[in-house]
């Protein structure tokens, strides 16, 4: 049997790393859309990365962007892909009020030309495509927990855009009977999430503040709620949603949901730091309250020890709230039914939200150590709390 094709648009995203990883190791030859950059954004794929100058490569990378409908229509034409990944996005939902029509056009308009260059290009019965559908659709809460007949109500310019990518892959699916599905995916995260998403940037700061790198977090609402999974089980789940027969809608989450406050706790008790908030609203505040020495020992050293209890000593706050970082709407609360998924793709995440504290934990304490490492030595690290 031929090898199978994939485009995967975002590919150097998080989700598109990790599902590049996973379409090679089945055996997949991989196309994906990559954007220039004054410098390398590879980042994410550089351990998949193959010399151009090699025969029969299986990742091959393309120059292109969401928002050039010729740039997509050639490339798709060249790759002749049996899948399309759709991924790319203005993926963060507080930058898009500060670039609204950019979104609209790469986020909305972006879908609508993969969708159109598929069907120019006669490929409607061989290409199933994927959209990166997003919990954000349920916006103001209409119903919980969400599920794929909740009715949407977008509350920021991205979830509004993805909003239009959503219904366009549903009307091409049912105008021109294409394999067109949505995933509607709730939160999900891992080590190499971006570091603007509030989960890594909570694990990159308790891990700096751990290592004397940094004293205080700011977050913005600690009451909102997310159902938080870890991206290597999405991924799987949008394989699977192109391997069925029939094209369709799937909502995949844990059903769980957990608050921006009681994460910082988690990633906190990880490395054996208590913390405790007391205060309410802007003026709330988080406290080291305890340290478990032995699980301090253990998960980052006891060359900080010292630092710790003098900051419990002195009853300094290490995460207070700014209200810059407060939304003109706010999503409130997130919690998925994935039923449908379990049911008919047979999806089963493999972690929970425990273990992914943990692989973000592990993962950044280890990235700041190095970076500490680096301090020492003079040379400069990222220093950015965005
Ligand atoms: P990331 O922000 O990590 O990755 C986004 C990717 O899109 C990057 O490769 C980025 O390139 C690329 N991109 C951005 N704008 C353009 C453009 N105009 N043209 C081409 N490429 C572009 O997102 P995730 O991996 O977390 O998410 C993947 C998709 O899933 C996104 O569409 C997101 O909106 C959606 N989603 C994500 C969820 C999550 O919790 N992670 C949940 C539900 C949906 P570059 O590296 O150059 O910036
Ligand atoms: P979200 O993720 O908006 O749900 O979109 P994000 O991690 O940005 O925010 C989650 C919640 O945390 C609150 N929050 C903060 N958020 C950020 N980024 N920074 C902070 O300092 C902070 N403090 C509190 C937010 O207000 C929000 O309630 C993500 C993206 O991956 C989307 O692309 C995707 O569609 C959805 O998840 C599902």
């Amino acid at each position: 049997m031929s090898q199978k094709i994939a485009f995967i648009t975002g590919i150097t995203g998080q989700d598109g790393a990790y599902l590049a990883e996973y379409l090679l190791k089945k055996g997949y030859i991989v196309h994906g859309l990559k954007r220039r950059s004054s410098l390398f954004n590879t980042d994410r794929i550089d351990h998949l990365y193959q010399d151009p100058h090699v025969e029969n490569r299986n990742l091959i990378l393309h120059y292109g962007d969401l928002t050039d409908s010729m740039n997509l229509t050639r490339i798709i034409q060249e790759v002749q892909p049996d899948e399309i990944y759709n991924l790319a996005a203005m993926s963060h939902v507080k930058v898009s009020f500060d670039t609204p029509e950019y979104t609209a056009n790469a986020d909305g308009i972006g879908t609508l030309r993969i969708l159109e260059a598929v069907r120019l290009l006669g490929l409607s019965q061989k290409t199933r495509i994927y959209q990166a559908s997003t919990s954000e659709l349920y916006g103001l809460v209409q119903e919980v927990p969400q599920r794929e007949t909740t009715p949407f109500y977008p509350r920021s310019p991205y979830a509004v855009a993805k909003m239009y990518a959503y219904w366009i892959t549903v009307n091409y699916r049912e105008a021109y009977g294409m394999h067109a599905s949505n995933g509607i995916l709730f939160n999900h995260e891992s080590p190499i999430r971006g570091e603007t998403f509030v989960t890594r940037k909570i694990t990159r700061a308790i891990s700096r503040i751990a290592l004397g790198m940094q004293d205080k977090l700011y977050l913005g609402n600690l009451s909102a709620k997310r159902d938080w999974g870890h991206a290597k089980d999405y991924i799987k789940a949008m394989y699977l949603i192109l391997q069925q027969d029939k094209p369709d809608d799937y909502v995949i989450a844990t059903g769980i949901t957990t608050t921006i406050r009681d994460f910082v706790k988690l990633a906190g008790a990880e490395i054996g730091l208590e913390i405790s908030f007391t205060g309410e609203g802007a003026s709330e505040k988080g406290f080291i309250t305890h340290v478990d020495e032995n699980l301090f020992h253990e998960k980052v050293g006891s060359d900080y020890l010292n630092r710790i209890a003098e900051v419990i000593k002195r009853q300094a706050s290490i995460v207070e709230v700014d209200p810059a970082y407060f939304r003109p709407t706010e999503v409130d609360l997130l919690i998925g039914d994935p039923t449908k998924s379990k049911t008919v793709l047979g999806w089963e995440p493999q972690y929970d939200l425990n273990a992914l504290v943990k692989d973000m934990m592990q993962s950044d304490i280890k990235l700041m150590q190095k970076d500490a490492w680096l301090k020492e030595g003079g040379y400069t690290v990222m220093n950015y709390f965005e």
